[in-house]
């Protein structure tokens, strides 16, 4: 991991059902993102955000894919297109790209600018797969569909756009699963990515299922994506998410997961998604995004 990181917003509720979740990225700040890094030892740059006009300004229908349904495709590829560059661009400064989200559509951006120049992996920390299409998605909402995108599973509008290069089915894990939609499941089952549900974290311990994340997401890479969907975490934890789901991680796990990421050396990039500030308790949320951020980015106690 590089010394230096450069945080990235990307305001979007696009990919989400509801609003608040744009105000991730004000909140995740407010909660002293930038400084609490510096604390750390980290040289931090804030790149601001990219350019996300309103929803209600736009049609979510404007450019529809030409089987299925996912709704802003349009505005999502935009998006998507600029945090790419940017993240692309901190790589290549020697930065370590930290794109706050938004909601988690932002992936297909932050997955194609870590893997623009090299063979990458990825951890996606989540309650869901992520794993719809626009013909399997039973909501149209993109944010159900980032990892099928960025794998290239799926038909979004003919386009290659949404498609990672350099990111391989086999070094992908998710870790957390408990909310998978049935065609989503037999998707996530068809393919080579490795998934761990909650009932695996049950049976042998946070530690291990990260060692093994972390092992997929390494092998023959030169690094490795983390996608944190703070709905991964309990709801008594992280409130302030958009589809909260019972039986989650505890905080404990949490920042044991993203301490053994740290440990790991191998982190490229990392983003953090679906903090919705509207539905949260006193920013509790976005705090803990940023706690688990130092995590991830090597914060030692001693
Ligand atoms: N699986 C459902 C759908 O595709 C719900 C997606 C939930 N949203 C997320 N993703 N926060 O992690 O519509
Ligand atoms: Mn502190
Ligand atoms: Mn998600
Ligand atoms: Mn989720």
């Amino acid at each position: 991991m590089n010394q230096a990181v450069r945080i990235i917003g990307a305001p979007t509720d696009y990919g989400a059902n509801r609003r608040g979740v744009d105000m991730g990225p004000s909140a995740i700040r407010y909660a002293g993102l930038a400084d609490e890094l510096e604390e750390i030892g980290l040289r931090v740059t804030d790149a601001g955000d990219v350019l996300a006009p309103r929803a209600e300004e736009r049609d979510p229908d404007a450019r529809e894919p030409s089987v299925g349904t996912a709704k802003f495709l349009r505005e999502t590829e935009d998006v998507t297109g600029q945090l790419a560059d940017e993240v692309a661009d901190a790589l290549t400064q020697e930065e370590t790209p930290v794109a706050l989200g938004g909601d988690h559509s932002i992936a297909i951006g932050s997955l194609s600018g870590s893997a623009r120049d090299a063979e990458i992996g990825a951890i996606w920390f989540d309650a869901h797969g992520d794993f719809n299409t626009p013909t399997t998605s039973p909501s149209g909402n993109v944010h159900g569909m980032p990892l099928a995108a960025a794998l290239g599973i799926g038909e979004f509008d003919g386009v290659e756009w949404c498609n990672a290069p350099n990111l391989r089915e086999g070094n992908v894990a998710i870790v957390g699963l408990r909310s998978v939609d049935d065609a989503e499941a037999r998707a996530i089952r068809d393919s080579d990515v490795t998934a761990f549900t909650m009932s695996d974290i049950d049976d042998e311990g946070i530690t291990e299922i990260v060692e093994d994340a972390v092992s997929v997401a390494s092998a023959g890479t030169e690094g490795f994506h983390v996608s944190l969907d703070l709905d991964w975490l309990d709801p008594k934890e992280a409130p302030g998410v958009g589809t909260p789901v019972r039986g989650g991680v505890t905080y404990r796990e949490a920042h044991s997961a993203l301490e053994i990421v740290a440990e790991s050396e191998a982190l490229r990039s990392l983003e953090m998604v679906e903090v919705n500030p509207i539905l949260d308790e006193h920013n509790e949320t976005a705090n803990l995004a940023v706690e688990l951020a130092a995590s991830a980015l090597g914060q030692r106690i001693l």
